[in-house]
């Protein structure tokens, strides 16, 4: 867990938050190394935003809920550990495994889609 956390700017993002999820792709945790930056998308009105994002393998994303509804994030076919129902402000991240696409909705509201496309 000493992954990216030296950059302050991401120090002030996290600071406050007390349950930081965190999961790996397929791959092993040895793709995240420091210095990778932050992938957000931040849930507002029913909508990830964005709803495409694209990374590289090892980058860390994170998803917070800004909405006063629960949300949740959840792989198609489980191909990355699925968030709990997020509060209001509250964040859940997980680091880039292998290369390839990544469909995910929301369980509360499966109208909720988002994709996210992992790069070498
Ligand atoms: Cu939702």
């Amino acid at each position: 867990m000493t992954t990216l956390l030296h950059k302050i700017k991401m120090a002030a993002l996290i600071c406050g938050i007390s349950s930081f999820a965190f999961a790996v792709f397929a791959d092993d945790a040895g793709n995240a190394s420091a210095g990778s930056k932050v992938n957000k998308i931040e849930i507002k009105d029913f909508m990830f935003n964005p709803m495409k994002i694209t990374v590289k393998s090892g980058e860390k994303i994170t998803w917070i809920n800004r909405d006063e509804e629960p949300h949740t994030v959840v792989s198609v076919g489980k191909k990355f550990q699925r968030s709990s129902g997020l509060d209001t402000d509250q964040e859940y991240s997980i680091i880039a495994g292998a290369p390839g696409t990544y469909e995910y909705f929301c369980s509360v509201h499966p109208k909720m889609t988002g994709t996210i496309v992992v790069e070498k």
